[in-house]
């Protein structure tokens, strides 16, 4: 049961990684969420530390407040000559027809450079690879109607152009949504690897090889090579995945996958995941050996006081750099400005455990501040506190509904606390819920709870889309200055996974 717990828990999809020497470099999709393109790194893949993010700044892409699961879709990393590259689609910029965005650096925790677009390449999951003569190769998924399917073209990484037509390459075994193309080369082979079968339960990776990218790919007999659909595993949708070569010339890979709980047909609460299996090659096919690696349990608590001048890569804004709306506050902390520019002042982090509590506290200051957990704008559970009243409010689809408020004492700045539990169990072993959401407060011994609610509202079978599970703090009103904000994973947590 090797591959039951991610490498990177909590919405981290569609990994793509690379190695140099001994360390390797794995990214994922952000989204809607910017700073953009998470990046960590490793030296024994199966712990990661978080070492920033690769868009950082509105030069390399645009402030959006759009769309949940636009923004940045399935990037690549690859590192070539000395360089970093990654090669990723900004869905928002899709119908400008700029292309895919290509940058590099040379310390992959940034910073990253300004990108060059692949223009003419309209589509997403972009790929870059490099010949034998050194000529790079882009492969993405196409959404040009006139020429449909993965194709592939040569560019030039300085300017973005492509250096010759696209061409077809191998469109897969015939699943749905053949995606998230990777070309590699290996033993003077090119060898294709695909997602395919959408990436819900019925995902797969699948894979092909041609002598030279102007000859058919012959698909592997072992396709779908890694695919969890129709086993009772409970890591599902797994796919998507990208090869690695390890130091000592074995094999591994990385995948996507997610861990649907609760009553049919399962929920998944924190999006989408990272995975890692051994990979053997076997009569020149990868063979998946998903027991090969065992990852282990990691405490992912933290307590951020905000006392350094740079916030924690962790933190995100909805389609906004928390850079533009948050400051250093006067005595350590951090202010949260909603009067900052336009959209949301909202600093959140992505949810990593199955069980966990986040509480924070921060003074109102004549405004007001919002602690919530969400998935997206349409659902989401929150705790407002305006310096005398704390309101509990859930949002689920067009239902926006008050479920209580207390005023804590006068003079007194409440702890706000949003908890994810365990469902409750039934004498047949199946849960009502995937997991329940506390909402509370407290003041010194005297807490008040307002509830514990269904969490299947913040789950992507309820709500869609591609993201996962978030928890901040908002500034609705005036500046709010947070004092702290501690996430804690349960320490029985993996005794219910
Ligand atoms: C991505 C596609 C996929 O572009 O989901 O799981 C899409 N695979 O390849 C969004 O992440």
């Amino acid at each position: 049961m090797a591959t039951t717990e991610p490498i990177i828990p909590g919405f981290h999809p569609d990994p793509s990684a690379c190695r140099v020497g001994d360390t390797y470099y794995l990214i994922n999709s952000s989204f809607e969420y910017l700073p953009g393109i998470p990046v960590h790194a490793s030296t024994d893949l199966v712990t990661w530390t978080l070492i920033g993010n690769a868009l950082t700044r509105d030069s390399q892409i645009a402030e959006n407040d759009g769309y949940a699961s636009a923004g940045i879709f399935a990037p690549t990393i690859r590192h070539h000559d000395g360089q970093f590259w990654i090669i990723g689609t900004n869905v928002n910029e899709i119908p400008l027809g700029r292309g895919h965005l290509l940058i590099h650096a040379d310390d992959p925790a940034g910073p990253w450079s300004d990108p060059v677009h692949i223009a003419g390449a309209v589509g997403i999951d972009p790929d870059i690879v490099w010949d034998d003569e050194g000529v790079a190769h882009v492969t993405w998924h196409s959404l040009n109607p006139a020429q449909p399917g993965i194709l592939s073209a040569p560019v030039d990484t300085a300017t973005g152009a492509m250096l010759g037509a696209p061409r077809q390459l191998w469109q897969g075994t015939g699943l749905s949504a053949p995606e998230g193309p990777h070309l590699y080369r290996v033993n003077g082979w090119w060898y294709l690897l695909l997602a395919e079968g959408g990436t819900e339960r019925g995902h797969t990776a699948t894979i092909a090889r041609a002598r030279s990218l102007d000859e058919p790919f012959e698909s592997a007999p072992n396709n779908p090579f890694l695919t969890h659909r129709s086993l009772a595993h409970p890591v599902q949708n797994v796919g998507h995945a990208d090869l690695i070569e390890l130091a000592d010339g074995s094999w591994a890979a990385v995948h996507l996958g997610v861990r649907p709980v609760g009553p049919s047909p399962g929920f998944h609460l924190n999006g989408r995941e990272s995975f890692l299996v051994g990979i053997e090659w076997v009569d020149g096919w990868p063979v998946a050996d998903e027991d090969r690696f065992v990852v282990p349990a990691v405490d992912r608590s933290f307590d951020d006081r905000f006392d350094s001048p740079e916030l924690h890569p962790r933190w995100l804004g909805i389609g906004r750099f928390p850079a533009t709306f948050t400051r250093p506050g006067p005595n350590g902390g951090l202010v949260v400005d909603a009067d900052a520019g336009e959209g949301r002042a909202l600093i959140v982090a992505r949810a990593a455990d199955s069980e966990w509590a986040v509480e924070t506290t921060f003074a109102a200051d004549g405004g007001e501040g919002r602690l919530l957990l969400r998935i997206d704008d349409f659902h989401w559970y929150g705790l407002t506190y305006d310096g005398h009243t704390v309101e509990a409010s859930v949002t689920i689809g067009p239902i926006v509904h008050v479920l209580g408020q207390w005023n804590p004492p006068a003079g007194a700045v409440p702890t706000l606390r949003l908890a994810a539990k365990a469902p409750r169990p039934l004498p047949h072993g199946i849960s009502l819920e995937p997991d329940l959401i506390e909402l509370s407060a407290s003041v010194g011994d005297t807490a008040y709870s307002f509830g514990e609610l269904d969490g299947r509202y913040l789950s992507t079978e309820v709500a869609g889309g591609f993201t996962g599970r978030v928890f901040g703090v908002q500034a609705l009103r005036g500046q709010i200055h947070i004092h702290h904000l501690s996430y804690t994973t349960a320490p029985d947590y993996h005794a219910t996974t």
